[in-house]
C-alpha cells in the first residue's frame, strides 16, 4: 500500500546533506556550507535559463572573444555573471577566478571579504549550446593563503591537494549537482517540481572495470606515438584486451560524469594541432584539478600523462594541461604507454 511516510523518509535535500556533512567537521563555522548552498542556487538559476535557451533567444554567440580566444556564447555570459552575483556579497570569498576572465575577479569594495576563493568554469562544453547537448559548470574552492585584504593570485594558484570543495553542475536530461568536500562524492538531481536538489547518488564510486573511452579521435594525426598506441590498446587492436566502447560528447562535464558512473577513461592529450597550445586544450585550474579531486574521491585517478594532476603547482590562471581521467587502472595504463612510447 502507498505509504507517503516511506517516500518522505527517503528524501534528502542538498541542504540537509550539506549540514549533515558539516557535523563531521566540528571545527566548521558553516561558511562553506552556505557557500555550497549559494552554488547550488546559482546552478538552479543557470539551469532554468539553459532549459529555456532556445525560447528566450539566449542561444548563439556574442561578438566577443574570451581570454582563450574563443567566442563567448550568450549563455556563457549569463552563467559567468550568475555565479559572480550569487557570491560577490556574501562575505565568504576573498576573490574569484573564472575561465571567462583574464585576471582575478575582485570582490566589490562595498562587500566584506571572506576566507575562501572560488574558481569556476561557468559553462563548460559551450560549443554544444547551439545543438541542445549536455553542458555544465565546474567549480572549486580553496582556503585563502594570504592573511587579509583582497584575495591574490597566490590564493588561487594552489595545487589541487589543497582543495576544500570541488563540484560540477550538469545541465542535461536532468540537472545534477555533484560535489565532494573530501569525504566521498555525492550527486543530487534537481526535482523541477520542488525546485530542490535531492540526493540521488550517495557516495559515488567509479567502477574499476572501464566501460567507455572518450577522446576526440578526429585529432589522432596530431597525437604522440604513446597516445596512438594507448588508443589502439583500448580498442583491443593490439590483442591485449577486449575493446572498450567509444563515447565522446565533447563536453568535459558530460563525458566525465558518464564515465564516473560507468567506469572508463576520458582523455584530452597534448597534441600538435595548435602550436600555441602544446599542452592540449583543457585548463588546469578550472577543469582538470576539480575533476581530478572528484575522481580521486570516487576511487579513480587523474594524470597529465606523467603524474597526478593534484600534485601540479599551477603557474598561471589559464594554464593548460593534458588530462587522462577516470578508472584508476586505465589512467595508469595510459601513463605507462606515454612513458614507453612518448
Ligand atoms: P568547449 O570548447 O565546447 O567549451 O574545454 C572546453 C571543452 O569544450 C570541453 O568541455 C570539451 O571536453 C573539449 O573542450 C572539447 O574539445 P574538442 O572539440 O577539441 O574535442
Amino acid at each position: 500500500m502507498y505509504d507517503p511516510d516511506q517516500q518522505l523518509m527517503r528524501i534528502t535535500t542538498i541542504e540537509r546533506h550539506i549540514l549533515e556533512e558539516q557535523k563531521i567537521h566540528p571545527e566548521a563555522t558553516g561558511t562553506l556550507t552556505y557557500l555550497l548552498y549559494d552554488l547550488a542556487m546559482a546552478g538552479k538559476y543557470i539551469a532554468s535559463h539553459t532549459a529555456r535557451a532556445g525560447l528566450v533567444e539566449v542561444l548563439g554567440s556574442t561578438e566577443e572573444y574570451n581570454v582563450q580566444g574563443e567566442q563567448v556564447m550568450k549563455l556563457d555570459r549569463l552563467a559567468d555573471q550568475t555565479i559572480f552575483r550569487f557570491n560577490d556579497h556574501t562575505g565568504r570569498l576573498a576573490a574569484m577566478a573564472s575561465e571567462e576572465h583574464a585576471d582575478l575577479i575582485p570582490i566589490p569594495e562595498k562587500y566584506p571579504l571572506g576566507k575562501y576563493v572560488l574558481l569556476f568554469d561557468p559553462l563548460d562544453g559551450s560549443s554544444n549550446i547551439d545543438y541542445n547537448t549536455t553542458i555544465g559548470t565546474i567549480f572549486s574552492v580553496y582556503r585563502r593563503v594570504t592573511k587579509d585584504g583582497p584575495g591574490t593570485l597566490e590564493d588561487c594558484l594552489q595545487p589541487g591537494r589543497n582543495l576544500v570543495v570541488a563540484g560540477y553542475l550538469i545541465y542535461s536530461v536532468s540537472t545534477m549537482l555533484v560535489y565532494t568536500t573530501g569525504s566521498g562524492v555525492h550527486g543530487f538531481t534537481l526535482d523541477p517540481s520542488l525546485g530542490e536538489f535531492l540526493l540521488t547518488h550517495d557516495n559515488i564510486r567509479i567502477p574499476d572495470e572501464g566501460k567507455y573511452f572518450s577522446v576526440n579521435q578526429g585529432y589522432e594525426k596530431y597525437w604522440s606515438e604513446g597516445v596512438k598506441r594507448f588508443t589502439r590498446h583500448l580498442q583491443g587492436l593490439d590483442g591485449e584486451r577486449k575493446p572498450l566502447s567509444a563515447r565522446y560528447i565533447g563536453s568535459l562535464v558530460g563525458d566525465f560524469h558518464r564515465n564516473l558512473l560507468s567506469g572508463g577513461i576520458f582523455y584530452y592529450p597534448a597534441d600538435r594541432k595548435d602550436p600555441s597550445k602544446p599542452e592540449g586544450k583543457l585548463r588546469l585550474l578550472y577543469e582538470a584539478i576539480p575533476l581530478a579531486f572528484i575522481a580521486e574521491q570516487a576511487g579513480g585517478y587523474a594524470s597529465n600523462g606523467k603524474g597526478n594532476i593534484l600534485d601540479i603547482q599551477p603557474a598561471s590562471l589559464h594554464q593548460r594541461t593534458p588530462l587522462f581521467i577516470g578508472s584508476r587502472e586505465l589512467v595508469e595504463t595510459a601513463e605507462q604507454y606515454l612513458k614507453t612510447y612518448g
